[in-house]
């Protein structure tokens, strides 16, 4: 099983993390970590802060020869803008300042910001690109769409979306606001079997949820694309792709599907009152530096998190060390029962 951790500060030298329990052989995909960085980085409604950065990325352990070894993993990403914080008390609403600074006894909300800022998503997005792109040669897809933005329907079917997000954006920007959104993740070839309905710990949405709400901005996560709370129980049935690919903790063999509800960036160009955390005097605060919104860089995010969870839950079900032993077991498992879809009652093996 994979575990990670990450350190550094938004605005430090670098930031740096490790992936512990990667299978060995795996090509070591360096132009696929630093394409999911790219497009992190220039993500629609990013800040000015994305174009000093540049995300390069060197990945110091755990590969040798163009191939992972099995060793931990480890990547280092320098900061560009570099600064040091300025302290302050105070508390910006809807951020970790507060909380932060109580559970702390800190009483600069400046060094509860540094760590507690999203720039630290860009060491997962790195790490994250190794399970995503072993899930790709594994026969498993993940991809992510927006589906609304500034509570605006943004589905393929709508008129041209991008335009209709470029302008939310730029009329958000002008208002010195901000927005939030939603997107939808999709993961294709998941073999059927994964995860358990035995402990609640070990269903599989239980595993996809945990990872997903670690992304700071997600709010809300809800397996199936559709409002399944507003169905009733028979046109479920009819249709049980709704439930979105788990059923009883488990992978069905259908498209997972993930909802993720991305709350907008609380740092506005608008005033917000607040107070002082050490005087308890009222106060105002506005940002201009902030992303307009963090919808579409989360979702780049949230593909690599959900491989990550994918991939964790294969090596759960069929262990392996290496790429050879994880996909010759993939492949004997797939042989034998296909994708299993269940049809109004019946159960058709598709091959
Ligand atoms: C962030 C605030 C902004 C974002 C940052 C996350 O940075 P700054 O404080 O420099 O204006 O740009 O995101 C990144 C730098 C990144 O790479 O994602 C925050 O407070 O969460």
């Amino acid at each position: 099983m994979m575990k990670y951790l990450t350190a550094g500060e938004s605005h430090g030298e670098l930031l740096t993390g490790i992936l512990d329990g990667f299978p060995a052989g795996v090509p070591v995909p360096e132009l696929f970590v630093q394409e999911q960085l790219r497009r992190r980085r220039t993500a629609l409604g990013r800040s000015t802060r994305q174009q000093t950065e540049n995300d390069d990325v060197k990945i110091t352990g755990g590969v040798y020869e163009g191939r992972t070894t099995g060793a931990p993993l480890s990547v280092l990403i320098k900061n560009s803008s570099r600064k040091k914080p300025e302290p302050s008390g105070i508390i910006r609403p809807c951020h970790a300042d507060y909380g932060g600074m109580v559970k702390y006894g800190l009483e600069d909300a400046s060094l509860v910001r540094e760590r507690a800022s999203a720039r630290e998503t860009v060491v997962r997005t790195a790490l994250f690109a190794f399970p995503l792109y072993m899930c790709g040669i594994s026969g498993i897809r993940i991809s992510s769409e927006i589906i609304s933005l500034g509570g605006k329907s943004l589905r393929p079917c709508d008129n041209r979306p991008a335009e209709k997000a470029e302008k939310i954006i730029a009329d958000a920007k002008a208002k010195g606001d901000t927005a939030g959104g939603e997107f939808v993740l999709k993961i294709s070839g998941v073999p059927a079997g994964l995860g358990s309905y035995s402990q609640g710990f070990r269903r599989l949405f239980t595993e996809y949820a945990e990872e997903l709400g670690a992304i700071p901005a997600v709010k809300g996560i809800s397996c199936g694309g559709v409002d399944i709370a507003d169905i009733p129980g028979s046109v479920m049935n009819s249709a049980p792709e709704c439930t979105g690919g788990i059923d009883g903790g488990i992978s069905n063999g259908r498209d997972i599907i993930i909802r993720c509800v991305v709350k907008p960036v609380p740092g506005t160009a608008v005033t917000a009152r607040t107070s002082d955390y050490i005087t308890g005097a009222a106060a105002e605060i506005c940002s201009t530096t902030s992303d307009i919104t963090a919808v579409y860089a989360a979702a780049v995010t949230a593909e690599g998190a959900a491989a990550f969870v994918t991939l964790n839950a294969i090596l759960e079900k069929f262990g392996g060390d290496s790429l050879d032993e994880i996909s010759s077991r993939l492949s004997v498992w797939r042989q034998r029962h296909g994708n299993v879809i269940s049809v109004s009652g019946e159960e058709n093996r598709l091959k």
